[in-house]
């Protein structure tokens, strides 16, 4: 997979070299070019923002800036691949769920256009969605809350959609058992305990300890469950 992000903070991406994503870079399986949206501002002051039409406070990012960076990303792009995705972090866009993330993590390419201030003049997203220049573009949120900026959503988003690539994950298990995974049935996963079995007073629930499979597959679906019914009875619906 090759992943573009175009950023007035490329630097705010270094924690992809670090853990599960840098190892997945390391081996080649992943490729990630940071680039910085101001070298496509037109001005000495390297201008990326102005005032909103209509008034109101903060800026909004220009779309000539963003329309310029996003067509040099494509244009300088690997035309083996396919069109890329852009992907658009911003508290406007669709919840990012993981059956988001396993789409993401379909895209041979995808360009995370992660922007600052009130957010990018809405014609961006209009322009690529009619462009054939894309796959597509899916603009993306991670929750209802407000954040600086879009960056750390792309670090988050990234995150989730390169430990799902084929053979990025040691341990080929952990994609299924997990919360929120397929055959799961969107259900949290069941807490989980190692040695020693007494800590602090606290005993690892005994059939964790028996060694019969069949209890301890019948024990964490029903604790899963019961856990998802007190904290997330959202997802029982
Ligand atoms: C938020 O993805 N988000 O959730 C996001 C992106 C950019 C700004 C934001 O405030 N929430």
């Amino acid at each position: 997979m090759r992943i573009d992000v175009i950023s007035i903070f490329p630097d705010y991406m270094q924690p992809l070299k670090l853990s599960l994503v840098g190892k997945a870079l390391e081996r080649g399986q992943l490729e990630v070019h940071l680039h910085d949206l101001r070298e496509h501002a037109h001005d000495v002051h390297r201008t990326v923002d102005d005032s909103p039409y209509g008034g109101g406070p903060g800026m909004v990012m220009k779309a000539d800036v963003w329309g310029d960076a996003i067509d040099a990303v494509i244009a300088e792009g690997p035309h083996d691949l396919l069109a890329p995705l852009l992907v658009v972090p911003t508290p406007t866009g669709d919840v990012f769920t993981q059956a988001r993330a396993q789409e993401l993590s379909e895209y041979p390419w995808l360009i995370f256009c992660p922007s600052r201030y009130e957010g990018m003049d809405g014609r961006v997203v209009d322009f690529y969605r009619r462009s054939s220049d894309v796959a597509g573009v899916l603009e993306l949120s991670l929750g209802d809350y407000v954040l600086a900026g879009g960056e750390a959503a792309v670090l988050v988003m990234v995150e989730a959609a390169v430990r799902l690539l084929p053979g990025v994950l040691g341990n080929g298990e952990s994609v299924v058992d997990e919360s929120f995974a397929d055959g799961t049935e969107g259900m949290l996963a069941a807490p989980v305990y190692t040695r020693p079995p007494q800590w602090r007073g606290l005993d690892v629930p005994e059939v964790l300890l028996s060694g019969d499979h069949q209890r301890i597959a019948q024990w964490r679906r029903q604790a899963g469950l019961d856990l998802t019914r007190t904290r997330r009875p959202d997802l029982i619906d």
